[in-house]
């Protein structure tokens, strides 16, 4: 199978609770490896536009509203099937659906701070990667 790229974001809900070094174990547990990672305050415009596909949902503003309410770490994951695996790893979006031992079962306090994002295509990936990454910034 081959080495591929996605894009996480440990959200403000697990910064606030200091699990950022807990989230990417799980992450690394899973067989993904760290290859870019850097903590930022999301702006209002940046967390629009990288939310934009969910802009007519009625949870659009408050998604915004938390994503923008601390701390995130981004971060570039490669692996073997890196979007799968992170996305086996993170767990159903709403914690009560998630499986044991997925991140979101394990730590997310609800629907909306659900802990991480992990992209949902190879094409979304890099999208969001470039969202976020200058090509410099990606260490393998
Ligand atoms: P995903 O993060 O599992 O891919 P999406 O449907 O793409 O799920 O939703 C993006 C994010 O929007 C979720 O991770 C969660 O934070 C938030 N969200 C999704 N559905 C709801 C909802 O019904 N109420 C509040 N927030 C939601």
């Amino acid at each position: 199978m081959a080495v591929t790229r996605t894009f996480s974001i440990i959200k403000p809900d697990a910064t606030r609770r200091n699990l950022t070094g807990a989230v990417t174990k799980m992450l690394e547990d899973a067989g993904l490896r760290v290859v870019a990672s850097k903590r930022i305050q999301m702006t209002r415009e940046q967390a629009e536009g990288f939310y934009a596909v969910h802009k007519e949902r009625p949870f659009f503003g408050e998604l915004c509203d938390f994503m923008t309410s601390g701390p995130v770490v981004v971060q570039v994951l490669e692996g073997e099937d890196a979007v799968k695996r992170n996305r086996d790893v993170m767990g159903a979006t709403n914690p009560a659906d998630a499986a044991d031992g997925t991140i979101r079962k394990t730590f997310a306090e609800g629907i909306e701070a659900n802990s991480v994002h992990g992209s949902d295509s190879d094409e979304n990936a890099a999208i969001e990667i470039d969202y976020f990454f200058d090509e410099n910034e990606i260490v393998g």
